[in-house]
């Protein structure tokens, strides 16, 4: 068996709305036999999926490519759809069979096409201050049979679009979060099922979302705008060929909804009795809507996945707390909503309080989600049975409380309804011990809950924002879990969008206003270790992805960012002015402080190496000779200054804490004598804390990666094993589901850390999950052939461990590394690398004469390319297939 499989454009299957002047085409092979190459392929495109007549064709193209292959030439029309199918040869020249086709289809491909008008509901009735999320409707005409229906939409604020009474589509949030003053998106759907000849209701309602509703802690609203409002086209082709554009304009009209209240984090008011018939054309109450002036140039088509409605949870149990409240728990920390269903009087109102935690006394407590009111309040129509869930605000909770429910109501009643960013599930983490594998969980959802569009620090209080800092510590972990391409793409050209002239990034983006006006520092932007998110996140998703394009694209932002640094300050080659959060929320801090020991310029100075050293790696990867000579003539500076500045005569690196360490080794700032001196001190520093961490938000991503690195793998596992205050299991021994923010959060006693800033699912910490896939499993990336076309699997067992298996969906497909102790000091390691990629696999400890494969001598083994003696044990490089290695040591 020889085949192409798993055919995506732009990281999609069967995407419509696709705005991009070169689509990618990236597929898999999949092969019976080991070692299968890709020597060549054939693509075709054809407006048909029974390509009877071809459009483009590759012809057969000697070439080892499958991912993100280019259509050169295409030249896409807008609002197209195009068929595409693939086919492969292997090395020994066996072609497969063409794939089934797949297809994507264009969007409106250039702003200027629009022919809507923006709309919104009448001020005179709905004025600037009024709460109630407007319906706006009209009906649409068919007088004969159609072929298809697309439409294109977008808002400032929120929408939700209804055809004939049903949701258009699965997609919430829409139309997602960007820099709108910048960059706002549209989507694209295919509504062909839902037409029908005669007339057809067609409608939105808006709701304030990010765009004009509450956002960041100052209780502030209006960020982007002042008013919501639509833009809309529902194109018609029928079947005799003929065409026809409904857009959004001044006959269209607007009512009042049921929704009477709906904010990301306030929550939703919902009178059920004021619910209208949208499709009744002679219903009281619809006014001529207005039409205004905005900007269409800012919009383009969706670039990340669409957030939905991914995981439903059933509730634990309903409780009842010693001070006699209702409290649902869903048993999960989550973000999303509550969907319940319910039998009671018309005018009944009942309300539900959501919270992540209850207090030490097992109470309702939502204190640490300061501001946000996360208050659903829904008045029943009453009768019969009836099913509510809210529309434009989410959660971040595991409990609710319930007021004025009836007594009859069971936790059955009530569905956990999880929305994120629909990225493909990629990584999977199981191992020996009952406790990590919660932790992988914790940070599973710690992803769930904040990759809700863009990645936000917390789901739950006032705040809700794309910290860069965070987004930079856990992009690698989020990528192993889930194929986090798109999501970022989107990202990362709002941070694009959002530089500032010099070069300096927002502490969070998309930023909020045009302002800085945080409070924090001269400058209010670009701290190290947060502005560091313009070049760590888009080489990290070059590693993981392949993903040149991206890379090129960020790469001008990437060079700014840098010289940004460069020109702050009399030094160019140390960064030792402005504002910066230093190694936050670290356990070394002064008393009633955020901010850890470590000195801020010698984090800003080590953060400004590597992001110097990232972007000489985008030169090369981008064949930039010019740039990648001056880049590493300015890291070369860079390092010496860190070396003059910090480093004393004798060795010693003047700045004594574990982060500092950490940078030096992980960035590679040390060599010789002081980096033996460094990671000598690092091991007494962890002992100095009885073999506990004491490092905030910058350091604590690299500690196990470093000690796994440096030799120091067995205290790596200790760090990872230790129950108690401070490590990554204290909290799950605590309950929790998620990571939390502090390392104590909870307090032993069970009291909690301040209210002021205290999530219980926050991510950050969880950048622990990187080690778990890159040390424990072994799994990485090769940076020369990115995108795991070399898969590099190097486990690393420690003790505590007797197996771990550690899978990962790559672009070229299923990647596997599972070990496992065998008895009398023995390892067993099946390996699995997709069709069309390379392994290179170390066998730690291993010594040649003793390691089997499948049984027989590695020697005689089938797929094997090469075996080489290295210091740490036998490296073995292998084609595609699956293996199953084992050895004895000693
Ligand atoms: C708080 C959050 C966030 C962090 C900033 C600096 O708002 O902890 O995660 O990045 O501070």
């Amino acid at each position: 068996m020889f085949r192409v499989a798993k055919l995506r454009c732009e990281y999609k299957q069967n995407p419509i709305g696709i705005d991009v002047a070169e689509p990618r085409i990236s597929w898999q092979l999949r092969s019976d036999d080991r070692d299968c190459v890709q020597s060549a392929y054939q693509i075709q495109a054809a407006r048909d999926a029974s390509f009877e007549a071809v459009l483009w064709d590759s012809g057969q193209r000697n070439s080892g490519q499958s991912i993100h292959v280019g259509l050169d030439g295409l030249l896409p029309e807008a609002r197209t759809r195009y068929y595409y199918r693939v086919r492969a040869w292997n090395q020994a020249g066996k072609g497969s069979d063409w794939t089934e086709p797949a297809f994507f289809e264009t969007g409106l491909l250039d702003s200027s096409q629009w022919q809507a008008e923006w709309i919104r509901a009448p001020r005179a009735r709905f004025p600037q201050n009024s709460e109630i999320c407007p319906q706006l409707r009209t009906f649409v005409d068919v007088k004969s049979p159609v072929a298809s229906v697309t439409i294109y939409v977008t808002a400032l604020g929120l929408y939700e679009l209804q055809l004939n009474g049903q949701r258009v589509s699965g997609h919430y949030f829409t139309p997602g979060w960007t820099s709108y003053g910048k960059r706002l998106q549209y989507q694209t759907y295919d509504a062909t099922s839902l037409i029908k000849e005669g007339s057809n209701a067609l409608g939105a309602w808006l709701g304030n979302g990010w765009y004009k509703g509450h956002l960041g802690w100052k209780n502030q609203m209006e960020m982007y705008g002042t008013t919501t409002a639509l833009l809309l086209e529902l194109h018609i082709r029928y079947e005799n060929g003929s065409e026809e554009r409904i857009v959004s304009g001044k006959n269209w009209e607007a009512a009042e909804s049921a929704i009477r209240m709906s904010d990301l984090y306030m929550g939703e008011t919902y009178d059920a009795r004021l619910e209208r018939d949208w499709t009744n054309p002679s219903e009281a109450g619809w006014h001529q809507v207005e039409v205004i002036e905005h900007s269409k140039a800012i919009i383009v088509a969706q670039e990340n996945v669409p957030v939905t409605q991914v995981t439903l949870l059933k509730p634990l149990a309903i409780l009842t707390t010693p001070q006699g409240d209702r409290i649902l728990d869903v048993g999960q920390n989550m973000v999303g909503w509550l969907r319940f269903t319910l039998n009671g009087q018309s005018g009944q109102t009942v309300e539900l309080q959501h919270a992540e935690v209850l207090d030490a006394g097992g109470n309702f407590y939502r204190d640490n989600v300061r501001a946000a009111k996360q208050l659903i309040r829904y008045t029943l129509k009453g009768g019969e049975p009836e099913t509510y869930e809210p529309h434009f605000t989410f959660q971040g909770f595991r409990y609710a409380k319930l007021t004025d429910f009836p007594d009859t109501i069971r936790a059955e009643d009530f569905t956990g309804v999880v929305l994120h960013s629909d990225m493909e599930p990629t990584g999977s983490f199981n191992c020996s011990d009952p406790l990590i594998n919660q932790l992988h969980h914790n940070i599973l959802w710690g992803q769930k809950g904040n990759f809700l569009d863009v990645p936000t620090d917390c789901p739950q209080r006032d705040e809700r924002l794309g910290w860069t800092g965070d987004a930079q510590m856990f992009v690698r972990t989020a990528s192993y879990l889930m194929n986090t391409a798109p999501f970022f793409t989107k990202w990362l050209r709002d941070l694009k969008a959002d530089q500032t002239t010099e070069g300096g990034i927002p502490f969070y983006v998309p930023n909020l206003q045009e302002s800085f006006s945080i409070g924090w520092g001269e400058t209010s932007h670009s701290s190290s270790a947060w502005g560091d998110a313009a070049v760590i996140c888009p080489w990290t998703i070059y590693e993981m992805y392949g993903d040149n394009r991206l890379l090129a694209e960020q790469y001008e932002s990437m060079k700014k960012w840098v010289s940004y640094i460069h020109g702050e300050g009399d030094n160019p080659y140390l960064w030792n002015t402005g504002f910066h959060f230093g190694d936050w929320l670290a356990l070394d801090s002064k008393p009633d402080s955020y901010v850890g020991a470590t000195d801020r310029d010698y984090i800003a100075t080590a953060f400004y190496a590597y992001a110097v050293s990232l972007t000489l790696k985008a030169a090369v990867a981008l064949d930039q000779t010019g740039d990648a000579e001056y880049y590493r003539d300015l890291h070369g500076k860079i390092v010496n200054e860190f070396r003059s500045e910090f480093v004393t005569p004798s060795g010693r690196l003047s700045v004594p804490t574990q982060t500092a360490q950490l940078l030096a080794l992980r960035f590679g700032l040390l060599e010789g004598e002081a980096k033996a001196r460094s990671i000598q001190k690092l091991v007494e520093l962890l002992a100095e804390a009885g073999d506990h961490l004491t490092t905030g938000f910058v350091g604590t991503p690299y500690l196990n990666p470093v000690l796994s690195e440096i030799g120091q793998n067995e205290l790596a596992y200790k760090l990872l094993f230790q129950q108690d205050y401070p490590s990554w299991l204290y909290q799950v021994t605590k309950g929790a589901t998620t990571i939390w923010e502090h390392w104590d959060g909870i307090k032993e006693d069970g009291s909690f850390w301040s209210a002021d800033m205290n999530s219980f699912n926050h991510y950050a910490y969880g950048a622990i999950g990187e080690w778990l896939y890159s040390y424990v499993g072994g799994i990485k990336p090769d940076e020369s052939q990115p995108g795991f076309r070399v898969v590099h699997v190097k486990p690393y067992p420690g003790p505590g461990l007797d197996w771990a298996d550690t899978q990962l969906e790559t672009m070229y497909g299923p990647v596997a590394s599972c070990w496992k102790r065998i008895e009398s000091n023995g390892l067993e390691i099946s390996v699995t690398i997709p069709a069309n990629a390379e392994g290179m696999v170390l066998l730690p400890g291993a010594k040649l004469d003793r390691i089997l494969e499948s049984g027989v001598p590695l020697k005689q083994a089938e797929g094997i390319r090469g075996i080489e003696l290295v210091l740490d044990g036998v490296k073995v490089v292998v084609g595609s297939g699956s293996y199953a290695f084992s050895y004895q040591w000693g």
